[in-house]
C-alpha cells in the first residue's frame, strides 16, 4: 500500500506509487516521490553538504581514522532526516538499527529512499510546522539530554596523550600561568597499566588520587578514555570477572569472540546486554573513588585490528538475541550508556561528564558526541561545522570536533581561526595525535596564543548564555549550534556552499566560519537587523555583506532584538564570577518581541530536578519600549546580585530610564567583546575602533526576584 501525508491540500511526503514499501531478500525499502525543489537535511554526523539533495549515505559504524572529508560513512548513526520543499517540511525517522541507506535522489531524478539490510519497515513520520518543532518532534520519541556538569562547558585540553602525571601538572598550570581559562584535562591510552581499562600506569601515574585532587584544587577536572576491548589475560581481574558473570560477545558455539587492539587480544563487553552493563557500570566505581567524574569512550564502533568484526557474532540486544548485523549500530550508544549510568550511580547526586565517538540516535540521552579523528586542514575544520550543525538537526545537542585537528600539523593560523570558532561550540577541546605538534595554544605561537585567549575569554563570558542554551535542548531537543536552515528553512541562500557553514549560537549569535587567508569575505545575513558583535554597526539582513575577515576577528553577528547574558572572565568554572549580570540587549525598532528564558542552578547536581534552579522568563518589547524580566521561579539563589543592562543601538535614547517606575540615569562606557592584539601592535588598543564600541548607554539594577520592568 502506498502511503501519503498531505496537509490543506499540500502533499508533505507520498510514497513512490510502484515501489513503497518493497523487499530485495531481506533487505527492505521505503520509496518517497521526489517533490518539487525538495531539500534534504540531518542525517547526523555525515560528511557533505548542509543540503543533502542528489547524495546517498550508509549508516554502518565505522572507525575510520583520518577520514578524508567526503568519507561516509563515519563513527555515528542516527537515521533521522528533514525534508523541506514548497514552504512545508516533514521528518522521517528509520528505527531500524541495522546498516541502512538513506538516498535523497542520489543517482535518480525520482525519488528518495531509505532502506535497512533487515528487520522491519518501522518508521515515523513526523510532520511540523518548522524544524524545530520536527526537532521537538523526534527527541520526544528518542529523547534529550540532561543537563550538563557546568565544568564540561569549559574549555578541554587532550593530547594522545599526556603522560607521566608531572607532564599533565605542568600543562595545567600553563594555562593558569597563560591566564587562558580552562576546566578538563584528559588522561588519553597511556594513562593505563598496558592498555587495560581501569588501571593506573604503575610508573607514570604512581599516585593518582593525589594528582586529580592536585588538578581539581587548580580548578581542572579530569577525564580517562575507556575504550571496550577487555584484555584476555590471567593477570587481569576485570576480565575474569567478566568472565565470571558472562558479559561478553560470543561466537554462535559459546567460544568468546577475541580481537586485537591496544591491550593486545580483547574479549568484548555484550554492551546490549543487560547484565554487561551493569557489570561495566561496577567497574567504574574505581575510578569514581580516585576522584574521576569524566570519562571518554573510544573505539566503541567497536573498533579493533582489521577492522571486520564477523557477522555471526552474537548479541544479547536486550533480551531480544541477535547477530552483529543488528547490534553494531547501537554498541556505542549501549556503551555509552553503562559509562552514564554506572558513573551517576556512584557519584551521589554529581552530574558525570561522558564523551562518546559511536553512538546511534537517542545517544544525546547519555553521553556528548566528538568528530573523531579529523585532520589539520581548512576542509575538515570546516566540515567539522557541518558534521556538528547536523548533529543538531538530529537531537545531538552537545557536540565538538578536535580543534586544531588530530591528525598533522596545524598552521598558526588554522589553528588561531579553529579556536575561535571552537570556542562556539558546545563542547571544546582541543587534542591532538601522537607524534604532532601539542594542540595548547601556546604551541602555536604567541599570536596564535592571544587569539585563544580572546575567544576562550569571550566563550567563558558567555556562560550564562551558553548555561541557558543547554537548558533549552534539554527541554525541547533545540541544538546549541543551529544551522540556519532550523529558522530560516525556505530562504535558499542559505544552502549556497559559500554560505553553508554559517550559523547560529544559541538564539541569538550568528557566527560565520572563515579558514585561512580568508581576509575578506561575503557573508549571508539572514532575514532580520543583525548586529556586528565587535562594534554595534548595523547590517540589513536578506543580503550578502563583503567584510573584512582577518585571522583575530571571527565573524560574529547578534540579531536585532537579542537578550545576551553575559558574566565577567573566570579562569575556570569552579571560581565564581563578579556578582554582576551583564545583561546586552539589542535595539530592533518596529520589531518584533523577544522571548527569553534565562536559567541558571548549581551546575554540578541533580537538586534542578527538585524545584532548586533560578529561571526568568525575560521579554522585550520594541513596541511598548520595554524589557521585562519575569519573576523568579525555582529555590536556588542567583550567582548574580545585580544586572548591568547594556543598551546596543538605542540611538534615540533618552538621558533617562525607569526602573518599575522609578527614574534611573544612564551612563556610558567603552566595552570590548575582544581584546585588540596588543602585542603585536603597539598602537592597536589605542588606534584600532574595529574591536570597541565607545559611549555604550548601561543602567545598574538590583537583581530582585519580584518582575523588573524596565522602560525607555
Ligand atoms: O586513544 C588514542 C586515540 C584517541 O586519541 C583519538 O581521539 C581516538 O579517536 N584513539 C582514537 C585510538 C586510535 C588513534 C590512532
Amino acid at each position: 500500500m502506498a502511503l501519503a501525508c498531505i496537509t490543506a491540500q499540500q502533499i508533505v511526503s507520498q510514497d513512490d506509487p510502484a515501489f513503497a514499501t518493497s523487499w530485495i531478500g531481506t533487505e527492505v525499502t521505503t520509496y518517497k516521490t521526489l517533490q518539487q525543489g525538495e531539500r534534504f537535511i540531518g542525517l547526523g554526523e555525515k560528511t557533505g553538504n548542509l543540503d543533502r539533495r542528489g547524495s546517498g549515505y550508509t549508516n554502518w559504524n565505522t572507525d575510520y581514522f583520518g577520514y578524508p572529508a567526503n568519507a561516509d560513512p563515519i563513527y555515528l548513526s542516527t537515521p533521522f532526516y528533514i525534508g523541506i520543499h514548497n514552504g512545508l517540511c516533514y521528518g522521517v525517522f528509520l528505527d531500524n538499527t541495522h546498516r541502512s541507506y538513506f538516498n535523497f535522489g542520489a543517482s535518480n531524478h525520482r525519488f528518495s529512499s531509505f532502506a535497512a539490510d533487515d528487520g522491519n519497515m518501522n518508521y515515523y513520520l513526523i510532520y511540523g510546522n518548522s524544524v524545530a518543532q520536527i526537532i521537538e518532534g523526534y527527541t520526544h520519541l528518542t529523547g534529550r539530554m540532561s543537563l550538563p556538569p557546568l565544568w564540561s562547558l569549559g574549555l578541554q585540553q587532550c593530547r594522545y596523550s599526556y603522560y607521566p602525571d608531572t607532564e599533565v601538572l605542568r600543562i595545567a598550570q600553563t594555562y593558569r600561568e597563560k591566564a587562558i581559562p580552562a576546566d578538563v584535562m584528559y588522561l588519553d591510552i597511556h594513562y593505563m597499566d598496558k592498555y587495560r581499562v581501569f588501571t593506573w600506569h604503575k610508573q607514570y601515574f604512581k599516585q593518582p588520587q593525589q594528582l586529580l585532587a592536585q588538578l581539581n584544587q587548580d580548578g581542572f577536572k579530569t577525564v580517562v578514555i575507556l575504550d571496550p576491548g577487555i584484555c584476555v589475560a590471567n593477570d587481569y581481574e576485570v576480565y575474569d570477572d567478566g568472565v565470571a558473570n558472562d558479559v561478553y560477545v560470543n561466537h554462535p558455539d559459546g567460544e568468546p569472540y577475541l580481537a586485537d587492539v591496544w591491550p593486545g587480544t580483547c574479549a568484548f563487553p555484550d554492551f546490549t546486554k543487560p547484565i554487561a552493563r551493569q557489570w561495566w557500570g561496577k567497574w567504574l566505581q574505581k575510578n569514581v573513588d580516585d576522584g574521576l567524574m569524566g570519562f571518554w569512550n573510544d573505539m566503541n564502533e567497536p573498533a579493533s585490528w582489521g577492522q571486520f568484526m564477523p557477522n555471526h557474532m552474537e548479541f544479547n540486544y536486550d533480551n531480544n538475541p541477535t547477530t552483529h548485523r543488528e547490534a553494531r549500530n547501537v554498541y556505542g550508544m549501549q556503551m555509552s550508556r553503562s559509562t552514564y549510568e554506572g558513573a551517576r550511580q556512584h557519584l551521589n547526586g554529581q552530574r558525570p561528564f561522558i564523551l562518546t565517538r559511536a553512538g546511534f540516535s537517542g545517544i544525546q540521552r547519555y553521553s556528548a558526541v566528538w568528530t573523531g579523528d579529523n585532520v589539520a586542514s581548512d576542509e575538515h575544520f570546516l566540515v567539522g561545522v557541518r558534521l556538528l550543525n547536523s548533529l543538531g538537526l538530529t537531537g545531538v545537542a552537545f557536540s565538538g570536533y578536535d580543534v586544531g585537528g588530530f591528525v598533522d600539523d596545524a598552521s598558526p593560523e588554522l589553528f588561531a581561526r579553529w579556536i575561535a570558532v571552537g570556542a562556539f561550540t558546545p563542547f571544546v577541546r582541543c587534542h591532538s595525535m601522537v607524534n604532532t605538534r601539542s594542540a595548547e595554544p601556546w604551541a602555536f605561537g604567541e599570536e596564535a596564543t592571544e587569539i585563544a585567549r580572546n575567544y576562550i575569554n569571550l566563550r567563558y563570558r558567555l556562560l550564562p548564555y551558553l548555561y541557558s542554551t543547554f537548558f533549552e535542548a534539554t527541554q525541547n531537543g533545540m541544538p546549541v549550534v543551529r544551522s540556519l536552515a532550523i529558522n530560516y528553512t525556505h530562504d535558499a541562500n542559505i544552502y549556497q556552499s559559500q554560505y553553508q557553514n554559517q550559523y547560529l549560537f544559541g538564539q541569538f549569535i550568528l557566527v560565520a566560519p572563515m579558514v585561512s587567508n580568508q581576509n575578506i569575505a561575503k557573508i549571508y545575513l539572514p532575514q532580520g537587523k543583525w548586529y556586528c558583535l565587535y562594534t554595534d554597526q548595523k547590517h540589513e539582513g536578506s543580503q550578502a555583506h563583503l567584510l573584512e575577515t582577518p585571522k583575530d576577528k571571527l565573524p560574529l553577528f547578534v540579531q536585532a532584538g537579542a537578550i545576551l547574558p553575559m558574566q565577567s572572565v573566570v579562569q575556570h568554572t569552579q571560581q565564581a564570577p563578579e556578582p554582576t549580570l551583564q545583561l546586552h540587549l539589542y535595539a530592533n525598532p518596529n520589531g518584533q518581541i523577544t522571548n527569553y528564558t534565562y536559567y541558571e542552578d548549581d551546575g554540578t547536581t541533580y537538586q534542578h530536578q527538585q524545584g532548586e534552579f533560578y529561571l526568568r522568563q525575560m521579554q522585550y518589547n520594541p513596541n511598548t519600549q520595554s524589557l521585562t524580566i519575569g519573576e523568579v521561579s525555582g529555590s536556588c539563589a542567583s550567582k548574580f546580585e545585580q544586572i548591568k543592562l547594556y543598551l546596543h543601538g538605542f540611538a534615540k535614547l533618552k538621558k533617562t530610564i525607569s526602573i518599575n517606575n522609578t527614574r534611573a540615569t544612564i551612563t556610558t562606557e567603552t566595552y570590548t567583546f575582544v581584546n585588540p592584539l596588543s602585542s603585536f601592535d603597539p598602537l592597536t588598543p589605542l588606534g584600532d575602533t574595529s574591536k570597541r564600541i565607545d559611549n555604550l548607554p548601561f543602567v545598574l539594577i538590583p537583581n530582585t526576584p519580584q518582575t523588573i520592568t524596565v522602560k525607555w
